[in-house]
């Protein structure tokens, strides 16, 4: 792994940058695509922005009217490539284009990332890749304005779950306090990550919460939606990660996972927990992630998917291990 000077020297020396973020990107993927956006363009660097899939609804944070959507078309060309808060391979349609970049770079935070490119900073310590951006643009000597201002908070908003989650520290409280001397208005960004729904999901919600699963006495709980489901509520699947956080409000929950069944065949796991590590859950199953936010994708009949890991999930809870043979 290099340092954040090696990679501050390496983005001075270069001009001309492609910036990437992952599939299905989120708050603080797009707080740093654009935070870096903003800061390398005062810095009179040409840059580009691609993402592979849409943007979150409701956003309205300077800078997204400039990301160009990509698919497996995608080509560097000559450009640096700049992969944030995700391994290249997590990019999405996009991501062989941009393991042939002629220059990667890629900075991340969550844990077990590897890293790929030329130079690698990752750092699970941080609460989010916006951080590490802040930091990389204190380095440049970016000068700091309402709109760089607006899309770091809100990615340090987005994966601190809005300063609730155990990352939250000092450090993350005192950036963000400097951030929004800028001017950024902080009830704006937080509605517009966590509060705004369409009438379609608060009913899909209803219908969800009616049907919520546990075991163990409450330490395990789960959603499972269909693909049927979701069709009867009019709601995209790919729309309702955020599911999740609402089981995990369960007073006796230990792990929350929601299973979503975003098209016959293919069903996404969602893992939250309070103090278990999921990331190893998730990883069992071929995901990832955070040690107390993670997911994975899966592939097969629903119902099977939804037994056997909830029953995987179970043993894990009950004996704190699990059991190699669960496949
Ligand atoms: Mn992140």
């Amino acid at each position: 792994m290099n340092s954040l000077a090696e990679i501050v020297h390496f983005l001075h020396n270069r001009d001309s940058f492609i910036i990437v973020g992952h599939e299905g990107p989120d708050p603080d993927s797009l707080g740093s695509m654009l935070g870096l956006y903003f800061g390398l363009s005062k810095l009179g660097k040409r840059c580009r922005l691609v993402s592979a899939d849409p943007l979150p609804p409701y956003l309205t944070w300077p800078g997204l009217e400039n990301i160009e959507f990509c698919g497996e078309e995608f080509t560097p060309g000559d450009s640096c490539v700049l992969v944030v808060d995700c391994e290249p391979q997590r990019t999405g349609t996009i991501a062989q284009g941009v393991l042939q970049a002629k220059e990667l770079v890629n900075i991340d935070h969550h844990q077990r990332g590897r890293g790929v490119g030329d130079l690698v900073y990752v750092d699970p310590s941080e609460a989010a890749t916006s951080v590490i951006i802040y930091r990389l643009l204190k380095e440049l000597r970016v000068p700091f304005d309402v709109n760089l201002a607006t899309v770091l908070y809100g990615g340090i908003v987005g994966d601190t779950g809005g300063f609730r989650h155990a990352n939250t520290n000092s450090e993350v409280l005192r950036i963000a306090g400097e951030l929004l001397d800028y001017g950024v208005e902080p009830a704006r960004i937080a509605r517009e990550i966590f509060s705004m729904q369409p009438l379609g999901f608060m009913q899909l919600l209803g219908y969800a919460l009616s049907h919520l699963h546990t075991a163990l006495e409450g330490r395990l709980v789960w959603m499972a939606v269909s693909s049927e489901e979701f069709g009867r509520f009019d709601v995209d699947p790919e729309m309702t990660d955020h599911l999740v956080s609402y089981a995990r409000m369960l007073d006796s929950a230990e792990i929350a996972m929601v299973f979503r069944e975003v098209r016959p065949g293919l069903t996404r796991l969602g893992l939250r927990s309070n103090a278990v590590d999921v990331a190893k859950l998730a990883r069992h199953f071929g995901g990832g992630g955070h040690k107390l936010a993670s997911g994975a994708t899966l592939h097969g009949s629903f119902s099977e998917i939804v037994s056997q890991v909830t029953g995987t999930a179970e043993r894990y809870l009950a004996t704190g291990e699990i059991d190699e043979r669960d496949n």
